[in-house]
């Protein structure tokens, strides 16, 4: 299962905000990065290996949805 999270941090401490739904602008773009907002797999089916991709389907509010491959890459602070 993929979940989209929003890191937020309040002080010296990280924490992660689940998202129901990401609002992206019309003619706009919303970036997807570590330590920001990201896609985060809970208990993935096969291991997730370095450089590799694994495919996220993404629904929109329009009822179509699109697959995407996506590189696996290690989260580095
Ligand atoms: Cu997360």
């Amino acid at each position: 299962m993929a979940m989209l999270h929003q890191t937020r941090k309040h002080g010296d401490k990280v924490s992660m905000d689940h998202l129901d739904l990401l609002a992206v602008p019309a003619q706009a773009s919303v970036q997807l990065t570590p330590g920001g907002l990201h896609i985060m797999l809970m208990k993935p089916a096969q291991e997730l290996v370095i450089d590799s991709e694994v495919k996220i389907t993404f629904s929109f509010s329009d009822g179509t949805t699109q697959h995407i491959n996506l590189s696996v890459k290690k989260n580095e602070p």
